[in-house]
C-alpha cells in the first residue's frame, strides 16, 4: 500500500506557534479573547460541542489547530435562518460541515421511523435541535449567508451518503449528498489526512476546485479527465441487461405509470449500455483507471443496478487496491477518489493526545449531554473493523484495516482521565472502539492485505491469514488495571466472540477482570438464513465462547452472565427463523426487555438487500439470489414480537402467526408451549418489570456495541 506522510509533518510555519485554545471559540467574544479577527476554518456541526476525542468536530478542530489554523465551532445552529451561521463571520479558508457523530436521520428517528424524543448529543438529551439531513440544510444556509466561501462536508452523514444511496426514511434512492448540498468537496472516512491537506493547500493559494487528487474525497466535475481509462462496472460484475425484462402483457398505461418508454414491439426494447467502451486495464495503468458505476438515474429506477453499484463500491474499498469511481448525476460526474491511507500508530497517538479540554463547552453550563456522560471515563484504542457485518456501515466509513494506538498513549490517556476528569471514581468504563477486541489485529502479510477484496476477515470463518493474537490487548488491559488510582477497567464495546475464542487467554482475562456481572455480546440471530446475510458467525461460535466465559467466570469465583442481542426483521429472516429464535430464547431463559428491528442505514450492504431484494455479497445478475425481506410495519412488528414472546401484549399477534405457520401446537399453557392460550385482562409483565430470567436490555445497532457501551459502568 502507498505510504502516507505522517499527519503532522507539515505544520505551516507562518501559522504555527500559537497556544492551543482552551476551547475552540464558539462566539465573537471568545474569538476576541483569543485575539482573533477571523477564523481560518469554521466547523458547523449537528452535535453539541464536546471537546473530547470521541466527538468529530473536536478531533477535526484540534487536528487543524495543531497544524497552525484558527478554528471556530458553530454547534447546533438554528437552521431556520442564517443568523447563527454568521455568528463568527466568514472564515478565511472554508466552512467545514458535519451532521455530527451520527447520520441525522438515524439520530432523529427510530427504526420504525418514529421521531425520537431525545438526542444523546444535545444538552439535556433534548430532541429537535437539528434538522433532518443536517448536512444539506446547513450547507444551504451557509450559501445563503456567504455566496462564495468554500464548503467542505464530512462526518458520518456525508461519508455514508457519498454516492447515490437508498434513504430508508423517504424510501427513495437519493443523489449523492454532495449534489444536494451544493458543497465544494466531500471528505469521507477518517478525515484527519484530508482535512489538513485541504487547509494547507487552500492556505498556499490553491483553489478548492483544483483539489481533485486527494484520497478520501469526492467532488463533482463536468466531463472526464484526459488519460484516464474508464472501466464499465458491469464488466467487473455483470448485472445483465439494464432494462428490466419487458412484461409483454402490461398495458401501455401500466408501462407509462411505471415510468417506462412506450413499447414499439417487445423485441425492440434495447439493452442499455452503462458506458460506451471498455478496455482491459494493465496493472501499470491501475492508478489512472476509474470504474464507472451506473448513474444516479439508472440506480434510482432499477434496484438490481443499485445492488450492483453497492457491490462494486464495497469491492473497491480496500485502500491497497481500490480504484477511483465515477457516477453520473444528470450532467455532472461525481468522482470518488480511493479511500484514505489508514492512520499509523503514531498518527493515532498524536490525534488522541491533542490538547482536548475533555468536556462540553462551558456555555452548556450544568446541562447533561448523555453521549458525553457515556464516554467521559472511556478510551478509544482503535478505529476500523474487519468484521463487515452487513447491517453496520462502520467498515464503509472507517475502513477494514485496524488503526491502533500505542499502549503508552492509551495509558497516558487513562492517567489524564484519573487526574483531570471531574467525578472519576477509579472505574474506566471502556477500552474500545467499533469492536472491543480487534486491537492490533491485522493480516499476516501486508502484500496479501493490499491485494485482498474480501468484505470480511472473519466471515464465513476466520481467515487463515488473519493474525488473531490477542496478546497486545491482554497486555494493555493488564497495564491499565495496574495504574495507580484505577480500581476497575470494564469492557463495554462489543466483543467479537468468534475472534475471542481464538484466544482463550483473552476470554479468561475478560471474565476474570473486566466484566461487571453481565457481558453483552451480539449473535444478532441464530439461524443460518439471517446469519449468512448479516455476515455473522454461526451459533456454534457463541456456544464455544459461552463455554469459555462460564468456565473462567467460575474459576474466578464470579457469577456472571452473557446477554445476547438480536436484530429483528433483518434481510434474510423468515417468520420461521424468528420462531426458532423465540424458542431458543425461551429454552435458554432469556427475556428481552426492549428489542430493535433492522434499520436500513445509508450505504450498508444490508440496506442494498432491503431495497433490492438481491444479495450483493455475491455476483449480482437479474437472476441471482433473491433475499427474503421482512418489509412493512406488520411483519417488522411480528418479528419484534417473537423476540418478546413473553409480553402478553404480543400474544394475540403471535397466536395468529403461529396458526398461520401451522404451529398452533406451540400455543397452550404448558412448559413446552411458547405462548399461553389465554389472554390476561390487563398486561401482567410489562417491560421494565423484573422477571426471574435475565433481562436483555435495550440493544443498539452498533457493531455489537450496546447502548450502555463505550462508557457506562
Ligand atoms: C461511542 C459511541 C456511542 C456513544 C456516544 C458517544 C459518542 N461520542 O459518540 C453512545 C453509547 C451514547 C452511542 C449511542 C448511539 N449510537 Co453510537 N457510536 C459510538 C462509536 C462507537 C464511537 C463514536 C466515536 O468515538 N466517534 C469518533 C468520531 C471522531 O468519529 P466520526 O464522527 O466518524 O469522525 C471522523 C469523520 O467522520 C470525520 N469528521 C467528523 N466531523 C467532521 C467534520 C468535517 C468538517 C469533516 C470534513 C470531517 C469530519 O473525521 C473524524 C475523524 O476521522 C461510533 C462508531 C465509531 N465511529 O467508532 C458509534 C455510532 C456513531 N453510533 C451509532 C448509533 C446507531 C448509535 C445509536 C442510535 C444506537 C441505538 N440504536 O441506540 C445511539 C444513539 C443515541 C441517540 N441518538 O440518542 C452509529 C451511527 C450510524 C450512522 N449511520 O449514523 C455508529 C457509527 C456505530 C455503527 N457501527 O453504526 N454511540
Ligand atoms: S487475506 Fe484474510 S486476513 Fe488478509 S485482509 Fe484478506 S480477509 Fe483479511
Amino acid at each position: 500500500m502507498q505510504a502516507a506522510t505522517p499527519l503532522f509533518s507539515s505544520v505551516n510555519e507562518n501559522l504555527a506557534g500559537a497556544q492551543p485554545a482552551r476551547f475552540l471559540p464558539t462566539s465573537r467574544a471568545e474569538m476576541d479573547a483569543l485575539g482573533w479577527e477571523r477564523c481560518d476554518i469554521i466547523i458547523v456541526t449537528g452535535d453539541a460541542y464536546v471537546d473530547h476525542p470521541s466527538f468529530g468536530m473536536a478531533i477535526i478542530g484540534r487536528v487543524l489547530e495543531a497544524q497552525g489554523f484558527k478554528v471556530g465551532i458553530i454547534a447546533q445552529p438554528d437552521w431556520r435562518g442564517t443568523q447563527d451561521f454568521e455568528a463568527l463571520g466568514a472564515p478565511r479558508l472554508f466552512f467545514g460541515v458535519t451532521g455530527g457523530n451520527m447520520d441525522s436521520m438515524v439520530n432523529r428517528y427510530t427504526s420504525d421511523r418514529r421521531v425520537r424524543s431525545d438526542d444523546a448529543y444535545t444538552p439535556g438529551g433534548q430532541g429537535g435541535k437539528r434538522p433532518d439531513r443536517c448536512v444539506i440544510v446547513y450547507s444551504q444556509r451557509i450559501r445563503e449567508a456567504y455566496k462564495t466561501v468554500p464548503i467542505v462536508i464530512g462526518g458520518i452523514e456525508a461519508s455514508l451518503r457519498r454516492i447515490a444511496h437508498f434513504d430508508y426514511w423517504s424510501e427513495h434512492v437519493r443523489r449523492s449528498v454532495l449534489v444536494d448540498s451544493k458543497a465544494d468537496l466531500l471528505v469521507y472516512g477518517n478525515a484527519e489526512r484530508q482535512i489538513g491537506a485541504i487547509a494547507q493547500r487552500l492556505d498556499a493559494g490553491e483553489a478548492l476546485s483544483d483539489i481533485t487528487d486527494l484520497r478520501g474525497t469526492a467532488y463533482l466535475r463536468r466531463g472526464m479527465p484526459a488519460r484516464w481509462v474508464e472501466i464499465d462496472s458491469s464488466e467487473l460484475d455483470a448485472p445483465g441487461p439494464l432494462n428490466p425484462p419487458v412484461d409483454p402483457y402490461a398495458s401501455e398505461e401500466d408501462r407509462r405509470a411505471a415510468g417506462a418508454a412506450p413499447l414499439a414491439t417487445p423485441a425492440a426494447a434495447p439493452a442499455e449500455k452503462i458506458v460506451k467502451f471498455y478496455r482491459k486495464v494493465p496493472n501499470a495503468q491501475r492508478a489512472l483507471s476509474v470504474i464507472r458505476l451506473p448513474s444516479f438515474e439508472q440506480v434510482s429506477r432499477d434496484a438490481v443496478l443499485y445492488a450492483h453499484a453497492s457491490r462494486i463500491l464495497h469491492l473497491e474499498s480496500n485502500p491497497g487496491n481500490a480504484r477511483a469511481l465515477v457516477q453520473r448525476h444528470g450532467t455532472l460526474e461525481l468522482w470518488l477518489n480511493p479511500p484514505p491511507i489508514p492512520l499509523s500508530t503514531s498518527d493515532m497517538d498524536a490525534i488522541y493526545e491533542l490538547p482536548y479540554a475533555r468536556r462540553p463547552h462551558p456555555a452548556y453550563g450544568t446541562a447533561k449531554i448523555p453521549a458525553y456522560h457515556m464516554i467521559r471515563f472511556s478510551v478509544a484504542i482503535q478505529r476500523g473493523c474487519f468484521g463487515g457485518c452487513t447491517f453496520c456501515s462502520i467498515t464503509e466509513h472507517e475502513g477494514r484495516i485496524i488503526q491502533s494506538r500505542s499502549e503508552d498513549s492509551v495509558i497516558r490517556e487513562i492517567e489524564t482521565i484519573r487526574d483531570t476528569v471531574t467525578g472519576f471514581t477509579g472505574v474506566i468504563s471502556d477500552l474500545g472502539g467499533p469492536t472491543a477486541n480487534m486491537y492490533r489485529l491485522h493480516c499476516k502479510s501486508a502484500a496479501i492485505e493490499s491485494a485482498c477484496r474480501r468484505p470480511s476477515c472473519v466471515f464465513p470463518g476466520v481467515c487463515p491469514n488473519l493474525n488473531t493474537d490477542h496478546a497486545p490487548l491482554i497486555n494493555l488491559y493488564r497495564r491499565a488495571r495496574a495504574i495507580k488510582g484505577v480500581k476497575k477497567v470494564l469492557i463495554a464495546s462489543g466483543v467479537r466472540y468468534d475472534l475471542a475464542i481464538e484466544s482463550p487467554e483473552y476470554v479468561r482475562e475478560l471474565a476474570t477482570h473486566h466484566t461487571g456481572g453481565y457481558l453483552k455480546i451480539a449473535p444478532e440471530a441464530i439461524g443460518d438464513g439471517p446469519l449468512s446475510k448479516m455476515m455473522k458467525p454461526g451459533v456454534g461460535a457463541y456456544y464455544r465462547f459461552k463455554e469459555l466465559f462460564d468456565k473462567y467466570s467460575k474459576e474466578a469465583g464470579k457469577e456472571q452472565y452473557l446477554i445476547p442481542y438480536f436484530i429483528a426483521a433483518h434481510p434474510g429472516t423468515r417468520d420461521q427463523d424468528m420462531l426458532e429464535l423465540a424458542l431458543w430464547l425461551k429454552k435458554n431463559g432469556f427475556r428481552a426487555d426492549q428489542v430493535q428491528a433492522f434499520l436500513p442505514s445509508p450505504m450498508a450492504t444490508a440496506t442494498a438487500m432491503y431495497h433490492s431484494g438481491k444479495n450483493p455479497l455475491r455476483r449480482i445478475t437479474r437472476s441471482s439470489e433473491e433475499v427474503v425481506i421482512p418489509k412493512g410495519i406488520k411483519v417488522r412488528r411480528l418479528h419484534k414480537a417473537f423476540l418478546r414472546y413473553h409480553d402478553p401484549e404480543n400474544w394475540p399477534v403471535l397466536r395468529d402467526a403461529l396458526k398461520r405457520m401451522g404451529r398452533a401446537d406451540l400455543i397452550g399453557n404448558g412448559k413446552h408451549h411458547l405462548i399461553p392460550a389465554y389472554q390476561p385482562v390487563a398486561p401482567v409483565a410489562r417491560s421494565g418489570q423484573k422477571s426471574r430470567a435475565p433481562t436483555l436490555p435495550f440493544r443498539t445497532q452498533h457493531t455489537g456495541l450496546p447502548k450502555s457501551g463505550r462508557g457506562s459502568p
